[in-house]
């Protein structure tokens, strides 16, 4: 066992794209196992409906977590395509669920963790359908209709997001300047770590302030490393 630190997001699982799973599953058994923790950020799944989806082409993912869950702290911090994540799976797979903004600390910095969707601050119609999906009395209402009918909105909601995409320019779908400013402001941290928008990179700020964000895995790994003896490396073939 090592002190590393590991943070990942965006693999966003899909049973047509085994690759993506392969690559996790390897990345868990030989990188993972030494780590003291391993961070997931949201969007591990490229949708998930509910625990009672039986989610045939995940069980190995989700049994290799459970192993790795013995030796190493495995947390999970909610994406926008799996927040319907319940206690259920988390037991299965051996995650503890946290709630953003999570804090913490390594070595003498302060670290802020999100999935990085609350920082797009600019895109007002993701952020207005947010507070209706993230609400628990929608949750509850939506998760007590059959799972076929829980699929086939989800489906009409991806050619939604889709569509909507296409008409949004590019800058309102990444993270807005002051809504990053008053994130490291307002946690007083000296580090932000946050994934979402598939733009894997290392911001500088002033005073000293680091933003980090994590790739999707498409289908290359990307992940966030930390180690008392190195700090903080960013491992992502697009950096
Ligand atoms: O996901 P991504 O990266 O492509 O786009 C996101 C934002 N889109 C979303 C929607 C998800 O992609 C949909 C799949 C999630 C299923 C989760 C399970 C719960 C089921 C919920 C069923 C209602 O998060 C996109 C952002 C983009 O990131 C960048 O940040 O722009 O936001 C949107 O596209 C949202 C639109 O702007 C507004 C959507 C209005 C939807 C109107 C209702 C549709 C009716 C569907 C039936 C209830
Ligand atoms: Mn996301």
């Amino acid at each position: 066992m090592t002190d590393e630190y590991l943070f990942i997001s965006d693999c966003h699982l899909d049973s047509e794209k085994p690759a993506i799973s392969a690559n996790l599953i390897e990345f868990l058994r030989e990188r993972a196992a030494s780590a003291r923790c391993l961070y997931i950020l949201g969007d591990l799944f490229e949708v998930w409906l509910g625990d009672d989806d039986p989610a045939p082409a995940h069980g190995e993912l989700i049994e290799t977590l459970f192993n790795l869950s013995k030796n190493t702290h495995l947390y999970f911090l909610a994406g926008n395509r799996d927040f319907l994540l319940g206690d259920d799976l988390a037991r299965r797979a051996g995650l503890e669920i946290i709630a953003e903004p999570v804090l913490l600390n390594l070595g003498h910095q302060g670290i802020v963790l999100l999935h990085g969707d609350l920082l797009c601050t600019d895109d007002h119609d993701y952020q207005t359908f947010r507070k209706t999906v993230r609400s628990p009395k929608w949750q509850t209402d939506f998760l007590q209709k059959p799972l076929i009918e829980r699929q086939e909105i989800a489906i009409d909601l991806r050619s939604e997001s889709i569509a909507s995409k296409a008409l949004k320019k590019m800058e309102i779908m990444d993270a807005n300047r002051d809504a990053i400013v008053s994130c490291f402001e307002k946690h007083d941290v000296e580090v932000i770590i946050h994934g979402h928008t598939h733009r894997p990179g290392i911001h500088l700020y002033p005073h000293a302030r680091t933003r980090y964000v994590l790739g999707d895995w498409n289908p290359e790994p990307s992940y966030l490393s930390w180690r008392g003896a190195t700090g903080f490396v960013l491992q992502d073939p697009r950096v």
